[in-house]
């Protein structure tokens, strides 16, 4: 069922918060895989072996090769942001209250989309630290673990800047004050399968929040939403923003 127009209306009228969590759902027809469809990351990789601080310890090697085939399809020039990227690039702009969207993806759409404020809670695929100084740096191409740090020098011990799983995910506080504020909560392209973000829509909804769920199919969590639509992102997010803004 979508959201009523009176509640849209209210919601408008009092600039209420806005939080939207997104997931690899609203970047796959920009071209990129998400993780649990059938086609999906995790169908080729097990998550143990590329995605936890053990994997990295054991295998760094494999753990890089992960990451670069990934930064490689992320940053070849076929791949941008879609009109779901760019719809919520234009509700920040738009709507008369704030606009927080929290991501889960890695990849950089939601920035080159121009949306703002913007928090990637799980990191980001271009980005790499250094365990030795903690320095970030931007790097698009390549990594191995013979590379130096280009802040401190040290040989072998830049990672991936990715929250992997047993890893706090960023800006938590953050994230919980936006959820306890806010009117309205929107999860988009998630199957809701991962935590701490799967349960942001109980948060959302225990202080007050209407929630809705956009997705292909509904998610793992999708009793808990109030609302909800299904079909592409593409399709979905620009209309649903259109009925937020009433253009
Ligand atoms: C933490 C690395 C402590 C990044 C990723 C048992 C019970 C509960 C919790 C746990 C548990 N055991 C372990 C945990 C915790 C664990 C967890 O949740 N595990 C799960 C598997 C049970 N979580 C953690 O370890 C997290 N840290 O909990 O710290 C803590 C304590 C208190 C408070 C805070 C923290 C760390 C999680 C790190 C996650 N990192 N991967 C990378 O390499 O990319 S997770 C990985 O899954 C990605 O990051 C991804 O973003 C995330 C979520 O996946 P989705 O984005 O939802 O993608 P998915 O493929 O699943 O779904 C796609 C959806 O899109 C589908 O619904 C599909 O229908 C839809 N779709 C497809 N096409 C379209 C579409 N929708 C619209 N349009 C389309 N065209």
């Amino acid at each position: 069922m979508p959201l009523r127009p009176d509640i849209i209306q209210t919601l408008r009228d009092e600039g209420a918060p806005i939080v939207i969590l997104t997931g690899a759902g609203i970047s796959r027809e920009s071209g990129l895989h998400t993780f649990r469809d059938p086609d999906g990351i995790w169908a080729r990789y097990d998550i143990s072996e590329v995605a936890t601080p053990e994997a990295f310890a054991t295998n760094p090697d494999l753990v890089h090769h992960f990451y670069n085939d990934r930064r490689r399809a992320l940053t070849d020039p076929a791949i941008l942001p879609n009109a779901a990227h760019h719809a919520l690039a234009r509700l920040e702009r738009d709507w008369p209250g704030d606009v927080l969207l929290v991501t889960q993806n890695v990849d950089d759409l939601h920035d080159r989309a121009g949306s703002q404020n913007l928090i990637h809670m799980h990191g980001e695929l271009l980005k790499i630290r250094c365990l030795q100084c903690g320095q970030q740096h931007h790097w698009p191409g390549d990594l191995g673990r013979d590379e130096a740090c280009p802040s401190c020098r040290h040989v072998a011990g830049l990672r991936p800047d990715i929250v992997w799983f047993g890893e706090m995910p960023r800006e938590m506080d953050r994230i919980d004050r936006a959820l306890t504020d806010c009117g309205l909560f929107v999860s988009i392209g998630t199957s809701g399968t991962v935590y701490p973000a799967a349960g942001f829509v109980q948060i959302a909804a225990q202080a007050g929040a209407e929630t809705i769920e956009l997705n292909l199919e509904p998610g793992h969590g999708t009793t808990a939403f109030d609302y909800c639509q299904y079909g592409p992102a593409t399709l979905l997010v620009p209309g649903f923003v259109d009925q937020l803004l009433a253009k």
